[in-house]
């Protein structure tokens, strides 16, 4: 394949365009940097020590013998990102180059206008692109499960055959997402749905839940590549700030109750996802949608799987219910079906104490570098 991942220096990106590489297919990665500046603006950082997008492809050719080409471009720069696919001429686009951040989406007016324009600009520009320059490309578009919020019925995987009246169609599953970022997702699915129907483009909608860990295959060969891990307040997400917290001695933070249910998956499973929806493409005109994850946990009960495995290790872990920042429900029903990446192949890899206990492992190697005034939750929703 000749791929191209957008967001190629971010957590997701820069290990799953290694893993492409490594099975020879011809990869580009694009980003501009701006999860690395929306730390500098927080004065947050990565716990690892991340080497520069530039570094990480010339160590990646020196550990495997394979060549990533890499490109410093805005998304939101339509002429750049157009020629750039005109040159490459990708058959598939994989899209993370987005703000990733619901509690960022969330501080002010101006971060919540940032996070869409970013995203919602940047998406915009990858259909027009591929539509004039690359029109049979897959595009392979990371969306979010907090897309669907948590409706009081089974969630489908995209789509819902209705009956009104009398009458029945299959259309998209309604959305009630639970911050901008989460919005501008939404938004997202709905341009590409529009391309798919009306320029006949083939996108695969990829509805992920949260992500946790910190290796796959390839960051584990050499520290140069390693990839970020966040556990401040605003990037880092749940089991990976629990992990930071544990070894630090600080307390576990459960938001509110910590009964809200939420989809999770492995950082390796991603890679796997990713792999089984570019190999096996949409149909033209069709937009795909799969719903990637492959446990749903509470809060609750990642804080306990945490609080468990790092007292095997010697921690005196405990955890703490904080006053929830957000608003969200936190006793809710939820059942989101997800067949179509197993029906494709995928072999979860299930949530362990001893995968709990790598992460903490490599937590503890770098737990000089934790800025504990980034811990506890400052951004509100109301
Ligand atoms: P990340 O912030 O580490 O990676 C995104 C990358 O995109 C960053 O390196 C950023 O600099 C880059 N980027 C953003 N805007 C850009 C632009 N205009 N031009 C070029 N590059 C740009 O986030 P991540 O955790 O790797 O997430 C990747 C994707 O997966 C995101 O779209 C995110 O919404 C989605 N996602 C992530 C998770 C998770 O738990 N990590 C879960 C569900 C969905
Ligand atoms: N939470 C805590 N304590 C914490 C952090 C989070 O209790 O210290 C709770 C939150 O209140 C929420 C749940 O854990 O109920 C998940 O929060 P999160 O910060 O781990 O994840 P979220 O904000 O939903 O966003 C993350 C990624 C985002 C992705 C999303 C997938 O940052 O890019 O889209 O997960 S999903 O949640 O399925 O929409």
């Amino acid at each position: 394949m000749r791929i191209i991942i957008l967001g190629g220096d971010g957590y997701l990106g820069w290990p799953t365009a290694m893993h492409f590489s490594r099975l020879d297919d011809d990869v580009a990665i694009v980003d501009n940097f701006t999860r690395r500046a929306g730390h500098l603006e927080r004065g947050t950082g990565s716990l690892t020590p991340i080497a520069p997008m530039q570094d990480r492809v010339a160590a990646w050719e020196q550990v495997s013998g394979h060549r990533i080409e890499s490109h410093v471009l805005d998304i939101c720069d339509f002429t750049a990102l157009r020629d750039l696919f005109e040159k490459f001429a990708p058959d598939t686009i994989v899209h993370y180059g987005e703000i990733a951040s619901a509690p960022y989406s969330m501080i002010d007016r101006d971060h919540a206008w940032e996070t869409q324009r970013n995203n919602v600009e940047g998406c915009m520009n990858v259909i027009w692109a591929m539509r004039e320059v690359c029109p049979d490309a897959h595009l392979v578009k990371l969306g979010t499960m907090g897309e669907y919020g948590t409706p009081n019925i089974d969630i489908e995987e995209g789509y819902l055959d209705y009956e009104h009246n009398g009458r029945t169609d299959r259309l998209p599953f309604p959305k009630l997402p639970g911050s901008f970022y989460h919005l501008s997702k939404v938004h997202d699915s709905h341009n590409i749905h529009f391309a798919c129907r009306v320029w006949g483009l083939r996108a695969t909608d990829l509805n992920q839940g949260v992500v946790y860990g910190i290796h796959s295959d390839d960051t584990e060969l050499d520290d140069r590549l390693l990839t970020r891990f966040d556990y401040d307040e605003i990037f880092g997400t749940a089991l990976n700030r629990f992990c930071v917290q544990a070894v630090i001695g600080h307390s576990i933070s459960v938001y509110g109750k910590g009964h809200q249910t939420r989809g999770f998956l492995n950082i390796r499973d991603t890679i796997q996802c990713i792999e089984l929806a570019t190999r096996t493409p949409a149909a033209v005109g069709e937009m795909r949608v799969f719903n990637q994850f492959t446990e749903l946990f509470t809060v609750m009960q990642l804080a306990e799987e945490v609080v468990t495995a790092a007292r095997h290790l010697g921690y005196n872990a405990e955890l703490e219910h904080v006053d929830n920042p957000r608003f969200e429900l936190e006793e809710h029903y939820y059942n989101p079906t997800h067949t179509k990446l197993l029906e494709l192949g995928l072999k979860p890899r299930l949530l362990s104490d001893e995968l709990i206990e790598t992460v903490l492992h490599t937590v503890e190697r770098f737990k000089d570098r934790v800025n504990p005034r980034a811990i506890d939750p400052a951004t509100r929703w109301r």
